[in-house]
């Protein structure tokens, strides 16, 4: 049995580790974003990566395993990239694996994208206190495209036995699906945001259905314990099965689902790892017109109710009402990156944040000084490391996330040990990121407080916390992540007895055998 712990993992010992087993097995990914997107862009096509913490995340993995990675192509010319089959290798420069495309149409996009798992499951998982929206015609095309991605699934899978990654809330009827289609699957679905208590999943109307869909799954991961806790709990309360809470399996009609906590995290060392602070704060300095003697305070989100932005602008007012002397000597950059914004939730946020920031810059501008800058826009991956680099200080404020991967990308930013993370109790980062200022981002007063003690922290007490902060994330990088995830589904392969010509070698299958 091999020890996680003792391992550093790295691509190449992601690799070396998983080389036997993985070698002989075909690795596939399901998640509904794409990796790489194709845009028209003024006659042009354009490559982009999307801001989404799943993708920063599984990318390198995939880059480490040839496989296929099957998506929903949304881009507006994903079309022209692929070829006969659907398919691409990506990332396209230099391939290292392969892209498959599934088309929509645009009433079965709105109904499983837009509507119930933006407006339904989405609030639901997350205490912002968001109603959630569950509309019959969503459910219906939610079942229709988590059927069409399992047929995709089978279409594409050149082995019996395949390992199935399925990523997130878009896709949890498709495990059950799976295993319907490829009794021998392994499947591993990992849920990238809380899971709720029992009282709130039961909101749902077919809190069942979909509890009974990721139980076709051989592990269901979470980021938190806490997560996988409030899981097992809904299985117990709404679903007829034996559980083993210690063990954190759950046996069903002769099949086995483990539940486990898997935090996610990012590729170490981070890709700006040769950007030195200096460097990142002239560019950053000169691309936004920032003098040097200004404290620079970063956020980088998708501009998303369940962030906090709007209560981390108060926190920001607040302290300039408070301690006036910092008018005129911080601002705050705020990286919004467009999101979901043909949802009216999402149209309300901007409106409420711009309004915010117009409010804030004109009671505390002074000359070409505004105290916010609202960058409102998809950046590329360099900028945001630049900004991140460049910042004295990062806050991450959200009212709820399941890990939050911007919180470990700044302090992977800080190799000359210096800067402060504030940091919302509510995101699962906390749990490993101990040492950041933590502060509930409902306490405007505490946050600006907070802002206040980073602004002043003395170099010392920053570099002894970003050390130990900065041990954390490389020693829990995603590599290892990764490399945990599929350890467990090589055993849980092995344990249903699954050779490599794809075959189970007792001649059954392990789904209802
Ligand atoms: C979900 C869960 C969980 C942001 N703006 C731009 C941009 N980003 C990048 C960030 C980061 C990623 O997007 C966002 O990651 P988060 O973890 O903050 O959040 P979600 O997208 O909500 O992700 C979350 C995650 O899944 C992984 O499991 O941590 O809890 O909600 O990498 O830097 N990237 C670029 N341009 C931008 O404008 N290129």
């Amino acid at each position: 049995m091999i020890d996680d712990v003792l391992i550093q993992w790295s691509p190449e010992t992601l690799r070396a580790v998983l080389a036997d087993d993985l070698e002989q097995a075909e690795l596939m990914v399901v998640s509904n974003r794409e990796p790489y997107a194709h845009e028209w862009v003024n006659d042009r096509v354009e490559l982009q990566m999307p801001a989404s913490g799943l993708v920063s995340a599984l990318d390198p993995v995939m880059r480490a395993f040839a496989g296929t990675w099957i998506a929903y192509g949304g881009g507006s010319a994903d079309r022209e990239a692929v070829d006969s089959s659907d398919c691409l290798g990506v990332p396209p420069h230099d391939p290292h694996y392969r892209l498959r495309r599934v088309w929509l149409t645009k009433q079965q996009h709105d109904g499983h994208y837009s509507g119930l798992s933006n407006e339904g499951l989405w609030p639901l998982c997350h205490i912002a206190f968001a109603r959630p929206t569950f509309r019959a015609s969503d459910w219906d095309a939610y079942r229709e495209v988590n059927r069409r991605f399992a047929a995709v699934v089978a279409e594409e899978a050149e082995t019996a036995n395949p390992v199935v990654l399925v990523q997130d809330y878009h896709f949890s009827l498709l495990p059950g699906m799976i295993r319907d289609l490829m009794p021998a699957a392994t499947i591993l679905t990992f849920w990238h945001i809380p899971w709720p208590n029992a009282e709130q999943f039961g909101v749902c109307p077919w809190h069942k259905q979909i509890l009974d869909g990721l139980l076709g799954s051989s592990i269901v991961g979470f980021h938190t314990g806490l997560h996988c806790s409030n899981f097992l709990d809904c299985v117990d309360r709404f679903v007829e099965c034996r559980i083993d809470r210690q063990a954190g399996t759950i046996h069903r009609e002769g099949h086995t689902t483990s539940v486990n906590a898997y935090p996610i995290s990012i590729p170490w060392p981070a890709q700006a790892e040769h950007l030195s602070r200096s460097t990142a704060r002239e560019l950053v300095g000169r691309r936004y017109d920032i003098p040097d003697r200004i404290k620079l305070i970063a956020g980088v989100e998708r501009l998303d109710y369940t962030k906090g932005i709007i209560e981390r602008l108060r926190a920001v007012e607040t302290l300039l009402e408070s301690r006036p002397e910092w008018i005129g000597r911080i601002v705050m950059a705020q990286v919004a990156s467009p999101s979901r914004s043909n949802l009216p939730a999402y149209q309300r946020l901007r409106r409420e944040c711009t309004e915010l920031v117009d409010c804030i810059n004109a009671r505390y501008g002074r000359g070409a000084y505004r105290p916010v800058l609202w960058l409102e826009r998809h950046h590329s991956r360099a900028a945001v490391d630049e900004l991140l680099a460049a910042a004295d200080i990062c806050v991450v404020s959200s009212l709820h996330d399941g890990m939050n991967l911007v919180a470990k990308e700044f302090v992977a930013a800080r190799h000359e040990d210096e800067g402060v993370l504030i940091l919302s109790p509510f995101t699962g980062a906390s749990q490993e990121l101990v040492d950041a200022l933590l502060v509930n981002p409902y306490d405007t007063v505490d946050m600006a407080e907070a802002m206040h003690r980073a602004l002043t922290m003395p170099p010392e007490e920053q570099a002894e916390r970003m050390r130990s902060m900065r041990e954390v994330v490389r020693s829990n990088n995603v590599y290892r992540w990764a490399g945990r995830m599929l350890l467990d589904a090589v055993q849980a392969r092995r344990r249903n007895g699954h050779a490599s010509n794809g075959q189970a070698q007792n001649g059954t299958s392990v789904w209802g055998s």
